[in-house]
């Protein structure tokens, strides 16, 4: 049944079953540690809940739905994703990574898996050209970060996925920025797709969870057991707040996508504006790839004001009332950020600044307010 519902009805229904006991809608919220046994190994499946845990059984599977794939795993944070996908690597194995991608995710990399002896390359991956220079018979995975985070860069990722069949590397692309409304990177070709479900999937800036999605049964067997060997797992709470945001993930997506189309405008047509960053635009360097990947442009823009100024950047964000200056993206309410000091803080200087992450750049992840009061609320606060 799952596979023939529209995205809109798989958000609500997807891989869902009624619960048996007593009917309840939602799943339960089985806040146990472990699960009681007749016999040593007599269980209905459930043993320990940093195995399993049904209410992570039913996000997972809702995972697995809205991301057309067949496996869902569940993590504590998207980073905690994302290390076991590191962990399917060995010693000497090379990675090729988008140049431009969260500052967490390139801290991972370098302050932690580059001392385990992984080699990464970051590159600029909307030049098909440079993948191909950077590999050899130690390249065992490709990372997509796309939109890219916080320069909007949209990488095709048919055209990486091409690549990576042709060379036998396996490809995983985070598609939190973008979110599973608005592209399905295993129906392009990706191996694995993660998230970090603290954004849009959960949606209400109230919980930290990570997700994975694959196919293939050998790489749900590895990564089910990396999640249980290591133990990176999300508590059943915070799987429950998860399931709940996902229910609306469509009609918040909808209206995410719809402000920022209205507020991108108004920036573009604004004279204290220098540069506008939303894959929506047609003058967007990768507009047309956005336009043929993805089912909209997402709720995420960056800007320069007039000047290119650090001052005049941190003045803007301060002078904001209706969008908090925060970290992190994806919820309902509207947030603006800095990420030279915030989020890419962990990026040397140099290395952000080549990607196009300079001082005066800032970033909004727009909520689903209402569009007027938002633009208003920008107005104000660059002409201070
Ligand atoms: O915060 P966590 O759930 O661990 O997710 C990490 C992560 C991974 N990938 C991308 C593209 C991300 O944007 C993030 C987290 N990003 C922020 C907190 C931020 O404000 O950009």
């Amino acid at each position: 049944m799952n596979k023939k519902m529209h995205f809109n009805s798989k958000v609500i229904h997807g891989g869902q079953i009624l619960d048996k006991s007593f009917g309840s809608v939602m799943p339960p919220i089985y806040q146990t540690s472990t699960y009681a046994q007749t016999t040593p190994g007599g269980h209905k499946g459930y043993e320990y809940s940093r195995t399993h845990n049904p209410t992570r059984t039913a996000l997972e599977n809702a995972l697995a739905s809205i991301e057309s794939g067949k496996y869902g795993l569940a993590f504590g944070s998207g980073l905690a994703a994302m290390d076991a996908v590191l962990k399917l690597l060995k010693p000497g194995d090379e990675i090729i990574a988008t140049h431009d991608l969260y500052g967490g995710s390139y801290r991972l990399f370098t302050k932690i898996f580059e001392t385990f002896n992984l080699k990464f390359h970051f590159v600029d991956l909307q030049k098909i050209n440079i993948i191909k220079s950077k590999i050899n018979k130690s390249t065992k995975l490709i990372w997509v970060e796309t939109p890219t985070n916080p320069m909007m860069n949209v990488i095709d990722i048919k055209a990486v996925s091409k690549i990576s069949k042709e060379n036998n590397i396996m490809l995983a692309v985070d598609n939190t920025f973008a979110s599973p409304y608005l592209q399905n990177p295993l129906l392009l070709g990706a191996d694995i797709v993660m998230h970090s479900a603290t954004k849009y999937i959960a949606g209400h800036s109230d919980v930290i969870l990570g997700a994975l999605i694959v196919n293939s049964n050998k790489l749900e067997e590895q990564l089910r057991f990396i999640q249980n060997a290591s133990g990176a797992v999300p508590g059943p709470m915070d799987c429950f707040l998860t399931l709940r945001g996902i229910k609306t993930l469509a009609v918040r997506m909808e209206r995410h996508c719809l402000n920022a189309k209205k507020i991108s405008k108004f920036l573009v047509d604004n004279p204290l504006i220098e540069k506008v960053f939303w894959p929506g635009l047609s003058d967007h360097p990768n507009h047309l790839i956005a336009k043929k990947q993805m089912n909209d442009f997402g709720g995420m823009i960056s800007f320069i004001p007039k000047g290119s100024s650090y001052k005049n950047a941190i003045k803007i964000i301060e002078n904001l009332k209706i969008f908090t200056l925060a970290e992190s993206l994806g919820g309902v309410e509207s947030l603006a950020g800095h990420p030279a000091s915030m989020t890419h803080a962990s990026i040397p200087k140099n290395v952000r600044e080549k990607s196009g992450v300079s001082d005066s750049l800032i970033r909004l992840s727009v909520g689903i307010e209402d569009y007027q009061d938002l633009i208003d609320d920008i107005q104000q606060a660059i002409t201070y």
